[in-house]
């Protein structure tokens, strides 16, 4: 799998000191006074979350459905190498070797929330690509509506997979301009270390506005699609899960409020904090004007 060069891995303390301006985009371990810019006054700090509370607490039903579960049980899940099939409305389709999928796109270095719609929340310092740069790179056509992925399927190696917690393979979607957005990444590390088994290895998506559950891990499979494509938790219960999923404290999931969040490694007496709109993600806000958010939830 894709292996970060020396030079370009960070140490742990230089994240913990990177603000939110990175999330916007810029890339390099420097801080916004070393690169001259504004810095943002009005957007909070972004600390992340302890390497090990990221990789410790886990939401992977292939696995386990406890979250302190999945962890103990990634051993026998071999990540490399690891193929990716291309499909679809794409000028260049087949099935590569995730290296080759990767090859000559520019890694991203991206601060991220990351809000699971149970109502926890955390902020992880992903390494990555984008989306649009895999799928440009294979020619997406002009005909897609929608991206369609998949995750793995290996009951041996998966023990979660002999239960019917979910109908496997478990399989998301996203619209073509959410897909293209350039927040919209494929993460194939944390902390500038390979991405653990755990946590969707060897590429998962992430979509930082959106409910952790769109954040679809061990990707096999990428369709460029025209209708909207299954997506496993909205299928399995679409009255408590949209396909859209935009994170939003004003639509209460059916069995909960989710106009607050615990982040995760606050300790008992942290306490909640308000869930933002879009997750804070704010620049999101137009791809959906016109949009009943209520309704398509
Ligand atoms: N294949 C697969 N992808 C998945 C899940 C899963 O069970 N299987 N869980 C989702 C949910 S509900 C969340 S909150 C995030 C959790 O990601 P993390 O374990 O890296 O925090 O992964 C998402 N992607
Ligand atoms: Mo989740």
């Amino acid at each position: 799998m894709y292996k970060f060069k020396d030079s370009e891995i960070t140490p742990e303390h230089v994240f913990l000191n990177r603000r939110k301006f990175m999330s916007a985009g810029v890339s390099a371990g420097l801080s916004a006074t070393l690169l001259g810019l504004p810095s943002l006054a009005s957007e909070e700090d972004l600390i992340p979350n302890k390497y090990e509370d990221i990789i410790s607490y886990n939401n992977y039903y292939e696995f386990s459905t406890s979250k302190e579960g999945v962890k103990p049980l990634v051993g026998d899940f071999k990540t490399s190498p690891w193929e990716v099939q291309i499909e679809g409305a794409f000028d260049k389709t087949g099935t590569f070797d995730l290296n080759d999928v990767l090859a000559g796109l520019a890694k991203q270095d991206r601060i991220y929330r990351f809000r699971c719609v149970e109502g926890w929340s955390m902020v992880v310092p992903w390494n990555g690509f984008r989306l649009a740069d895999i799928l440009n790179k294979f020619g997406l056509q002009s005909s897609a509506k929608y991206i369609a992925f998949q995750t793995v399927e290996r009951p041996e190696e998966m023990p979660g997979m002999r239960y019917r917690s979910l109908d496997w393979p478990y399989r998301e979607g996203l619209r073509i301009d959410e897909a293209m957005h350039d927040l919209t990444l494929m993460a194939t590390g944390i902390y500038d270390k390979d991405i653990p088994a755990q946590n969707g290895a060897p590429m998962r998506l992430v979509v930082p506005w959106k409910y952790g559950f769109k954040s679809i891990k061990s990707i096999v499979k990428i369709s460029a699609v025209t209708e909207e494509p299954y997506a496993t938790w909205n299928q399995t219960n679409s009255r408590e899960y949209g396909f859209y999923a935009n994170v939003n404290p004003n639509v209460d999931h059916p069995r909960w409020s989710q106009a607050t969040e615990r982040p995760l490694g606050g300790g008992l007496l942290a306490g909640r904090v308000d869930t933002k709109m879009f997750n804070g993600y704010d620049e999101v806000a137009s791809l959906y004007s016109g949009m009943d958010l209520k309704k398509f939830f």
